[in-house]
């Protein structure tokens, strides 16, 4: 057998960080029963781990930890303790009757981005040829699609950072869109820090003055849902104070003619009406950008989770390619992308219209590859599904899903008007959860799956960078606890089609490699034994001699052309605008203690301390007007719903807007709140902007 795949556990294992997509190198070193963390110099965090990072062990052995299957007998029942056979007999019997009833159809996947690459690959592999299904989709899609949607538009392919994190300091300037950095992955903020100490210029773009904003040279403070008029008018001044580059917009892109007539529509007066950005700003970012040298572009979920994300990722790329600021050196748009494997996650066929290799379900040629490595006829391998909300909305209704499996994800939290799909959830004939918690998913669940957790299961990542990483296995998992790699083979096999899985993280990444070869995202060349020699490997990696691609795009783009594509966009208004019943913009987002839906984060003691329950960010001005005072209980209310949470006031958010992170279950969800209007593209919800209003909460 291999190192490290063996049940003893060692004495000191080097793998990553369980949480973002910074995948932050750790050691983990045995301490009796279980083990600590150490952090470790990996090129993403330099020996630097957030809070998060140094607790993560605690979830291990936690005491409420799944060690068994858990069943209901009928709907109302109480869960109960189960063996895995009579758990995996109740499932495949759900699985079956929806079948037969609806068709295959009938049955939905739901995946992550957290899961290994081994895990999504096996995912999106189960639900075309195990179940037959076309529904699956999984939560990346309220995460990156819309960066990822603009890349494909407009360079021909997606990967989250064209370069390597150690290009970051060398880059004069750099304009940091909706990126809460400093909380959302704190060790990253060492080089935008070494940016700055030699002598650069970081520009942060955000509604509020976060303490990413602290840290940069200018702060941007937006009005919520207009970064499109923000990007369109830096690319106006730069037209007209002769800051183009002509000759790379001439020799490596095409389509700017449209582009040059939609943005003189936005001269800077009218974009400081629309963002609230002061003109002097306005020239100055441009500027700033347009003079220097070398600039990255870089955005995360602030401009990308709107009803139009793909058109404002556009724009910003538009902005890159117009100053000749891509594809050279310390230059380029770039998405920093959110989950553990938020990356892989979308690469693998657990999105709805996609097959491993970021291949299409619907192009004939990658279906009959895809085909011929699964050992299956072409004609089996559903059309394309429909996107994550798509989905979700329709639950238990005539043509929509009746037994949906959840990997990898805490819908009753985490999903936009959640209120009303907790109420789907709940239509279903059967809904089946594997988590190593009782997540609010999982508790209206009628059949719970124990996983193992990251330090004991082996399997890759593919982290913010697009270097794909080794997950190690530090330890046994507690007795009862099943990967989900065997699980899936364990359905699949009760299903008749066990022979096409593997419960072997290794045997699946060979197939994967195989499966990518030759696609966009091409893992062929990589092997468990070169991640490990080499701090892991850049795709695309074609061949095992190949050195792999930390940086993208510096002779051409992936478009046929070789070009990158300006794409005109016009600026739009947010789905829901504030009026006069809901006067207010609510925005929603993280803290630095708390992981996204909170299963795990708010479970450990320290992180939960800081940070243990729901509020909103104000501004003093606006509380004073609402007689609210700090620490108050207020309730937010939208056309969705009310949540119940404490007043928190900052002078740092805008007068108009409100914050609140989502992390939080019960009464407090941001998401009962939030507008599941969605981009028409990347069918991205529209988590960062709707209308609200407050009142102070008599009853609480
Ligand atoms: N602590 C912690 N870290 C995490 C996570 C976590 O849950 N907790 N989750 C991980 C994941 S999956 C992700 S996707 C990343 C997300 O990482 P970030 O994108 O950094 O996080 P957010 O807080 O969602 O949003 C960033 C900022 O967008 C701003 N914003 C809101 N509306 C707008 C707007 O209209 N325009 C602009 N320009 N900005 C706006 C918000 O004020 C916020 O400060 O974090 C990863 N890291
Ligand atoms: N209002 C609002 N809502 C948002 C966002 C926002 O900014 N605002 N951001 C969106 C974004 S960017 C994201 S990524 C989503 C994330 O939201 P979710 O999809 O809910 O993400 P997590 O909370 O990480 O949920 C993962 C669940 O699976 C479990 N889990 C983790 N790893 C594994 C594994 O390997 N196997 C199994 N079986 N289980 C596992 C965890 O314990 C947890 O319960 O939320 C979205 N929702
Ligand atoms: S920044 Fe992300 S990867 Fe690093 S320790 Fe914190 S949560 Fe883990
Ligand atoms: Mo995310």
């Amino acid at each position: 057998m291999w190192p490290n795949s063996t049940s003893q556990t060692v004495d000191t294992c080097d793998t990553h960080c369980p949480y973002c997509a910074l995948q932050c190198g750790m050691s983990l070193v045995a301490n009796g029963e279980g083990v600590t963390v150490q952090a470790r110099n990996f090129p993403t965090n330099r020996g630097g781990l957030c809070q998060k990072g140094w607790t993560a062990t605690e979830l291990l052995a936690h005491p409420e930890r799944l060690t068994t299957p858990l069943l209901r007998d009928r709907k109302g029942a109480l869960l109960r303790p189960v063996t895995w056979d009579e758990a995996l007999d109740r499932i495949v019997a759900a699985i079956r009757s929806a079948q037969q009833h609806y068709g295959p159809d009938a049955v939905g996947v739901f995946g992550g981005g957290g899961l290994t690459n081994e895990k999504a690959y096996s995912l999106g592999k189960f639900a075309r040829v195990a179940l037959r299904t076309s529904q699956i989709d999984y939560n990346g899609r309220f995460c990156m699609s819309s960066a990822a949607a603009a890349s494909i538009k407009a360079f021909g392919i997606d990967r989250g950072l064209p370069f390597p994190l150690a290009d970051i300091p060398h880059a004069e300037t750099i304009l940091l869109v909706g990126s809460n950095v400093a909380e959302t992955m704190p060790p990253i903020m060492q080089y935008f820090q070494e940016q700055k100490k030699n002598g650069g210029s970081l520009i942060v773009v955000d509604p509020r003055w976060t303490p990413t904003a602290a840290a940069a040279t200018m702060h941007l403070q937006i009005t919520p849902g207009t970064d499109v008029a923000l990007a369109n008018g830096l690319l106006y001044i730069a037209m007209k104070q002769g800051l183009l580059d002509e000759p790379f917009i001439a020799s490596r892109t095409s389509g700017f003619d449209r582009v040059r007539r939609t943005v003189s529509g936005y001269w800077p007066d009218r974009v400081e009406r629309i963002t609230g950005i002061s003109e002097k700003q306005l020239y100055a970012a441009a500027r700033l950008l347009g003079n220097a040298s070398t600039a990255m572009i870089l955005t995360a979920r602030g401009p990308e989770q709107q009803s139009k994300g793909v058109d404002t990722v556009l724009a910003f790329i538009n902005l890159a390619l117009g100053l000749g600021k891509a594809g050279k050196p310390y230059c380029g748009y770039g998405c920093l992308t959110g989950q553990g494997n938020g990356q892989g996650g979308r690469e693998h066929g657990q999105k709805a219209d996609q097959l491993p290799g970021y291949r299409k379900i619907d192009n004939p040629d990658h279906r009959s590859y895809i085909a011929s490595v699964w050992r299956v006829p072409e004609e089996i391998i559903p059309g394309p599904g429909c996107s994550a909300y798509e989905m979700l909305d329709r639950l238990g209704t005539e043509d929509g899903v009746r037994a949906l499996l959840v990997f990898g994800s805490n819908l009753a939290v985490s999903v936009p008007r959640a209120g009303h799909i907790e109420e789907r959830l709940q239509a279903l004939d059967f809904l089946c959860v594997s988590d190593f918690f009782l997540s609010e998913t999982a508790e209206l669940a009628d059949v719970v799956l124990p996983s193992t957790q990251w330090a004991e299961e082996e399997g890759t990542m593919t982290n913010l960078e697009g270097r794909v990483l080794r997950r190690r296995r530090a330890m046994d998992a507690p007795e009862g606890v099943r990967s989900d790699l065997e699980t899936i083979h364990a359905i699949a096999e009760r299903l008749g089609a066990g022979e096409y899985f593997s419960s072997e993280p290794r045997e699946v990444f060979a197939e994967l490699r195989r499966a990518t070869a030759g696609g966009a995202a091409d893992y062929y060349g990589i092997t468990y034994e070169r991640i490990e020699r080499e701090n892991g490997v850049f795709w695309p990696c074609p061949a095992e001699d190949h050195p792999g691609t930390p940086r993208m795009f510096l002779d051409s783009f992936a478009a046929p052309d070789g070009r990158a594509r300006f794409h005109s966009v016009e600026y739009r208004s947010a789905a829901e605008e504030p009026d006069e019943e809901f006067p207010l913009y609510l925005t929603t987002g993280r803290v630095m203690q708390q992981y996204q839906s909170g299963t795990q984060t708010r479970r450990v003691r320290q992180l939960n301390e800081s940070v243990p329950q729901a509020f909103v960010e104000m501004h003093p001005s606006m509380a004073l007007s609402y007689g609210i005072a700090n620490g108050d209980p207020v309730r937010v209310i939208t056309r969705r719903g009310a949540a119940s949470v404490r007043a928190q006031l900052t002078p740092a958010i805008r007068m108009d807007t409100l914050f609140m992170p989502f992390h939080f279950a019960g009464r407090g969800r941001a998401n009962l709140l939030t507008n599941p209007a969605l981009d028409p593209t990347s069918r991205m919800p529209e988590f960062k902007i709707c209308a609200a209003r407050i009142e102070r909460d008599a009853g609480c």
